[in-house]
C-alpha cells in the first residue's frame, strides 16, 4: 500500500479506487521508461503455461526481469504502484459463485459440464483453462447434513475426467478415481453421482477432476463444496464468509480465485463484523496466507472443528487441506492478505499473484 493508504485511518474503498484511475496515467509512463532489458510483455499463452514463466513479474529465478539489476528506485517504484494502484483490476469470468440446483423427490440435482475454455486470469492475459461450467474456480457447491445430492457430468473435454469429491464422505463408487471406483468419463459422456451428505461432515470441502489431476485441476477442474451443519450451533457463528481457493498451475501461476494481483478480488467487511475465511489448496505447494493487521482464530480443519481453536496471523495452507479462520474486523483500513512464500506474491516489479487487501469499513 502506499503511504497514503496506510496512514489514512479511515481507508474506504472507493477513494482507494478513485487514486487507482489518478495513477493510471503515471504508471503507463513510467512503464515506457523501463531500461532495455526489463520485459514489459503480455504474457504469451505458451507463457503463461507454468508459475516458471512469470517474467513479466520477476517471479522466479528464471526470469529475464530478475537478472537485470538495472532499473533505478524510482522505475522499481513506480512498476509497484502501477499494479497496485490497478486494483482491483476488471477481467471477465467470476467463479465460485453458488451452484443452483433443482429438487426432484427430495434430492438436490446439480449439473456441472466439465470445458476447455479461455480464462482471463489478469486484465488482457489469458490461459489455456479447463473448468467446469466455464468458470475457475467451478461454481461453489453447497448442501447440508442430511441432504441427498445427484451431480450429473458432461465431459466436453478432449480427454476424459472423473470427480473427487474431496473431504465428502461418499459411498465408495462415489469416489471418483478412474479404474479404482468408476471407470473414466469419456469425452462427450455424462456420468451422474449421488449420495447422501452424512452428519458430522459439515465444513469446508471441495471437488476436482482424479484424472490426469496434475494438469487438469491445475487447468482450473476444482470447486469448493460446502457443507452447512444441520444445527447451526455445532459450528462458529460469524456475519459474512469468504472462500479462498488458492492454486499455482497454469491459470497465470500464482492464483486466488482463479485470478491472479491485481485482478484478484477484494474482501470487504463492515468494522465490528466476524468474517470466516475458507481456505482450499488445490495446488501443488504451500501457501502461508498471512494477513496484515487482526489475528485470524483457526476453528476447523479439513472441515473439522478444532478441540481448541488455534490464533495466527499466518496460516500454512497445505495442498489438500482446508482451514476455516474467522477474523474478527477490528481494525479499519487497507490490509493487505498474501501468500508469505515471497516469491508467490512480490518481486522487483512489485506484488503479483497471490495477494489481495482486506478493506474494513464503517
Ligand atoms: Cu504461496
Amino acid at each position: 500500500m502506499t503511504t497514503e493508504d496506510t496512514t489514512t485511518p479511515r481507508v474506504n474503498r472507493r477513494r482507494f479506487a478513485g487514486s487507482v484511475a489518478a495513477m493510471g496515467v503515471v504508471a503507463a509512463g513510467a512503464a515506457a521508461l523501463a531500461p532495455d532489458g526489463v520485459r514489459i510483455v503480455r504474457e504469451t499463452k505458451a507463457d503463461a503455461a507454468a508459475p516458471e514463466a512469470e517474467h513479466d513479474h520477476g517471479g522466479t529465478t528464471t526470469s529475464a526481469a530478475q537478472t537485470s539489476n538495472d532499473m533505478t528506485a524510482d522505475e522499481m517504484d513506480a512498476m509497484h504502484e502501477e499494479g497496485v494502484k490497478a486494483f482491483p483490476q476488471a477481467t471477465e469470468g467470476k467463479g465460485g459463485m453458488p451452484l443452483e440446483y433443482t429438487e426432484e423427490d427430495g434430492v438436490k440435482v446439480f449439473n456441472l459440464t466439465a470445458d476447455a475454455f479461455q480464462w482471463e486470469f489478469q486484465a488482457g492475459k489469458y490461459a489455456d483453462a479447463f473448468g467446469y461450467n466455464g468458470v475457475v474456480p467451478g461454481p461453489e457447491i453447497r448442501v447440508t447434513e442430511g441432504d441427498t445430492i445427484r451431480v450429473h457430468l458432461t465431459n466436453n473435454l478432449p480427454e476424459s475426467t472423473a470427480i473427487h469429491w474431496h473431504g465428502v464422505m461418499v459411498p465408495n463408487n462415489m469416489d471418483g478415481v478412474p479404474f479404482i471406483t468408476q471407470p473414466p468419463i469419456k469425452p462427450g459422456e455424462t456420468f451422474t453421482y449421488e449420495f447422501p451428505i452424512r452428519e458430522g461432515n459439515a465444513g469446508t470441502h471441495m471437488y476436482h477432476s482424479h484424472n490426469n489431476s496434475t494438469e487438469q485441476v491445475g487447468k482450473g477442474l476444482l470447486g469448493a463444496f460446502i457443507i452447512e451443519p444441520k444445527d447451526p450451533s455445532t459450528r462458529p457463528e460469524f456475519d459474512v464468509e469468504y472462500t479462498m481457493i488458492l492454486n499455482d498451475g497454469p491459470i497465470g501461476g500464482y492464483s486466488i480465485n482463479g485470478k491472479c494481483f491485481p485482478a484478484t478480488e477484494p474482501i470487504t467487511v463492515k468494522l465490528g463484523q466476524k468474517l470466516m475465511m475458507r481456505f482450499i489448496n488445490e495446488g501443488q505447494m504451500i501457501h502461508p496466507m498471512h494477513l496484515h493487521g487482526m489475528p485470524m482464530k483457526v476453528v476447523a480443519e479439513d472441515g473439522y472443528i478444532l478441540d481448541v481453536p488455534r490464533m495466527r496471523d499466518t496460516i500454512l495452507v497445505d495442498p489438500g487441506s482446508r482451514y476455516e479462520a474467522i477474523v474478527e474486523a477490528t481494525e479499519l483500513g487497507a490490509w493487505a492478505f498474501h501468500c508469505h512464500v515471497l516469491s508467490h506474491a512480490e518481486s522487483r516489479h512489485g506484488m503479483f499473484g497471490m495477494v489481495t487487501v482486506l478493506f474494513v469499513e464503517e
